[in-house]
This record gives structure tokens, C-alpha cells and sequence, in this order.
């Protein structure tokens, strides 16, 4: 892991005046509140600073301050800060409307230190980062704040299940605590309000999935067609679901979008998903990874991440 020192990117962010950030595409709870984070301490510093984020924020999330967000290319802009995104493709093609100094504020292992400035460690979610950036830097936790933070590091350590959950994430969010963060109010609206196509969704996708390799792994499929057939395409938490079944090591959830298939992987503890996504242009974590194929190639990627991971369940 590298970085620029944190003074620098003070210095950078500093002598800015229009900074725009940027989330990842299919934006989560970490790219999302850590960017919210983030831009209402800019804000605070007195400059002109915005989220430019147009892909559909997930309807759980919704709560969240989202008053900064533009759709649209901000002007002028003199500084990019783009949040949570492994690499450039994750911007997608919003990186390429600006002419600027770009810093890459992220924690995936697999990050390519695209920035200009890199602050990129392998903390349990970006949120744990900005958190750190801000108590270092005297910001405010205001309400808003610690909302965005603590769901930033909730959902991305997956309710604190991950190996990557340390001491420093429990001390993040038990000083967000003594500082009047609610975690029950939060919890209910980023778990409890689940719609039911998406509960009808998850079902179809437990019953359809196929068990396999000594019962240790889960593979299940969710076409347009089925996503069209249940009226969601929310496919998020299928696959922690599917790996959290007794037994299972590994859990394989493919899900076709408008353009490609994605295929998602979660292990419990015995295999490097992260590795193995990498392997086939994807990236992520040890526990989490997830990989993009192009219609054409999906089934035989799909066979061959299948036939990498049996491998390497039978090695052990
Ligand atoms: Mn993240």
C-alpha cells in the first residue's frame, strides 16, 4: 500500500476552490457516505466542492445526505477526489470531463495508483480512511456525518464480518458513538426495510442455486429475464446470504446487467476470492471479490472461476 502523506493531501485539498468528487459506478454504502463524509468537511473548509454520481443510489441508502449530489460535470474544477474505486474503469467515463489534479482515496488491495496523489490502505472500507482523514484534520462530526461514515463502514465490512474488521474500525465507530451516533436508527434503515421483490428475488435465487464440491460451494444465476419475472434487479446481499449457508466455503452469484454478466464471490475464511477475481480482470477482497465478463465469454469465465475455486477447496 502506498501514499502521498496526509499533510499533502491537506496541502492539495487546500489550496483547491472547486473539487469535485467522484463515487464508484453502481455506487455502495462505502463509496456513497464516504463521499458525503468527505464533501461536507469541504464544504466546511468553505470550498466549492460536490459528489457527481449518476448512477441510481440503492433505495436503502436513500436517507443519506445527498444534498451535495450533482449528475452533471461540474465547471472550473481544479481538484477530482475520486472515493472507494479500485481503478479508472470504476469512474467510468466521468474521469475523462475533467482536467485536473486527481486524488484516489481508497482501501481494495488491487487499487492501481491511478492518482496523482495515492492514499490508498487496506483498511476494513474507505469510511474507516475518511474517518481517520477527519479526526486527524479536527472536522466535525455533525449528524449527517457520522451517518455517512458509520454506513460506510458497516455495510462494507458487512455488518464488521470481515477479516479486514480490526480494532481501529471498532474504535472508529465507538468514538462515532460516544459522540451521539445511533447505530440501531441507522441499522433499521439500512437492513430493516428490505422490499418484498427483493426478499421474492433472494428466494429464487436460494432455490434455484446448486450446491456443490463436497457441499462447500453455492453457485446460483439471476438472469434479466428472472430479475424482469420477480420486478427487481436489486441482487444486493444475495450472495452473503448464499454464503452464509451451513458448511458452504464459497458462495458464486452471477447476475446479468443491461450490458455483461457480474459475478460476485464471497468466501468464509479457507479461500482468497480477491485472487482469483484478479485472475479474470475483477479485483476485491480476500473475503469479497467480484468480476466483470462480457456476454460472450460469461459461461466459460463462469466455468473457469468454478473450476479454480474447486481446486483450490480441494487443496486444502
Ligand atoms: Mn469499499
Amino acid at each position: 500500500m502506498t501514499a502521498t502523506s496526509l499533510s499533502q493531501i491537506y496541502q492539495t485539498i487546500k489550496t483547491a476552490n472547486s473539487i469535485v468528487i467522484l463515487t464508484h459506478m453502481k455506487p455502495d454504502g462505502d463509496t456513497l457516505g464516504s463521499s458525503i463524509a468527505l464533501c461536507r468537511y469541504l464544504r466546511y473548509l468553505g470550498k466549492e466542492a460536490s459528489i457527481y454520481q449518476r448512477d441510481p443510489i440503492p433505495s436503502n441508502l436513500s436517507f443519506l445526505d445527498t444534498s451535495h449530489m450533482v449528475q452533471t460535470a461540474p465547471s472550473d474544477v481544479d481538484l477530482i477526489i475520486a472515493i472507494d474505486s479500485s481503478d479508472p474503469g470504476r469512474l467510468d467515463s466521468r474521469l475523462g470531463e475533467f482536467n485536473a489534479t486527481l486524488i484516489n482515496i481508497d482501501h481494495h488491495q488491487t487499487n492501481t495508483l491511478y492518482g496523482d496523489h495515492n492514499y490508498v490502505f487496506a483498511t476494513a472500507s474507505t469510511g474507516e480512511i475518511i474517518y481517520q482523514m477527519l479526526k486527524e484534520w479536527g472536522a466535525p462530526f455533525d449528524q449527517e456525518t457520522m451517518d455517512a461514515l458509520y454506513t460506510a463502514i458497516a455495510t462494507d465490512t458487512n455488518r464488521f464480518y470481515y477479516r479486514s474488521t480490526s480494532a481501529e474500525t471498532h474504535r472508529a465507530v465507538a468514538d462515532l458513538i460516544d459522540q451521539g451516533l445511533e447505530p440501531i436508527k441507522l441499522n433499521t434503515l439500512i437492513y430493516g426495510q428490505i422490499p418484498l421483490e427483493k426478499k421474492k428475488l433472494q428466494a429464487y435465487a436460494l432455490q434455484s442455486a446448486q450446491i456443490q464440491s463436497d457441499d462447500q460451494m453455492i453457485i446460483s444465476e439471476i438472469s434479466r429475464k428472472t430479475q424482469a419475472l420477480y420486478g427487481t434487479n436489486d441482487t444486493d446481499d444475495i450472495v452473503e446470504m448464499l454464503r452464509d449457508i451451513a458448511g458452504i466455503e464459497v458462495a458464486v452469484l452471477s447476475y446479468q446487467t443491461a450490458e455483461d454478466w457480474r459475478l460476485s464471490l464471497r468466501s468464509k475464511q479457507k479461500i482468497d476470492v480477491g485472487s482469483i477475481a484478479l485472475e479474470f480482470g475483477g479485483g476485491g477482497h480476500y473475503g469479497a471479490a467480484g468480476i466483470a465478463v462480457a456476454n460472450n465469454d460469461y459461461p466459460s469465465v463462469l466455468h473457469r472461476v468454478i473450476e479454480q475455486i474447486e481446486a483450490k477447496l480441494v487443496k486444502r
